[in-house]
């Protein structure tokens, strides 16, 4: 289980992105976005590393 901080997410749009881009690192990824806390869980095989890397190229830098 990967827990990332991203205070950049502040709507539904957003949490759609975060979901989606973690989902082209791992179609099989589960997220779940928290967006009261800015927190996303990830249940993947992927390594961290390369989906923080995906997601501050899709502008969600993680904390
Ligand atoms: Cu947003």
């Amino acid at each position: 289980m990967i827990e990332l901080n991203i205070t950049s997410m502040t709507c539904g749009h957003c949490a759609a992105v975060v979901t989606k881009t973690v989902q082209q690192t791992d179609p099989k990824a589960r997220v779940e976005v928290d967006l009261a806390t800015k927190k996303v869980r990830i249940d993947s095989t992927q390594d961290r590393a390369t989906i923080e890397r995906a997601l501050a190229d899709a502008g969600y830098q993680p904390d």
